[in-house]
């Protein structure tokens, strides 16, 4: 099954959202294979934002997702990384379709709540940064074969 990186950002916490965005992933049908509570440090936030290095919002992405714990999970199943994105909604939440994570619950380009690797191959160096591979648990759910 493939895996996806989810990030509940800082504002995600302090907003209380945690619960609600994690029910809509489970009411998909994905299965969470990995959960855990994270202060991310400097090193950390840069490294799993080394691809914006040099753009104007870097400073301050680095400083929000540092500002605070932030949520990360392993999520997987049937194109996991493309339904993901697609619960998730595009980065700017005032934009965001209604329905989705960010079009629901976010107004902003920069606190919009929600991370999703945006590919299998970036999902899988993600889930590498953040998680350790004994942190990860692989199991069936009993309703497997209603939801595949
Ligand atoms: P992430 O990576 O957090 O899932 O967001 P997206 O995949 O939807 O968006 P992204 O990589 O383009 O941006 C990463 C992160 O930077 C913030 N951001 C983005 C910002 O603060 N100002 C900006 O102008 C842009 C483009 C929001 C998400």
């Amino acid at each position: 099954m493939q895996q996806t990186l989810l990030l509940l950002k800082p504002d995600a916490v302090q907003r209380r959202l945690v619960g609600e965005i994690i029910s809509r992933l489970e009411k998909k049908g994905l299965r969470l294979a990995g959960l855990k509570l994270v202060q991310a440090s400097t090193t950390l936030a840069a490294s799993h934002y080394a691809v914006h290095k040099g753009k104007p919002f870097y400073d301050s992405l680095l400083q929000f997702l540092t500002s605070g714990p932030t949520v990360a999970m392993v999520w997987e199943g049937r194109e996991a990384v493309a339904v993901c994105r697609t619960l998730m909604g595009i980065t700017d939440g005032a934009k965001a379709p209604p329905g989705t994570i960010r079009g629901d619950l976010a107004i902003s380009v920069q606190n919009n709540l929600v991370h999703g690797s945006d590919s299998p191959e970036n999902a899988a160096a993600e889930i590498a940064l953040w998680f350790q591979p004994g942190e990860l648990v692989s199991c069936s759910n009993c309703d497997a074969n209603w939801v595949n």
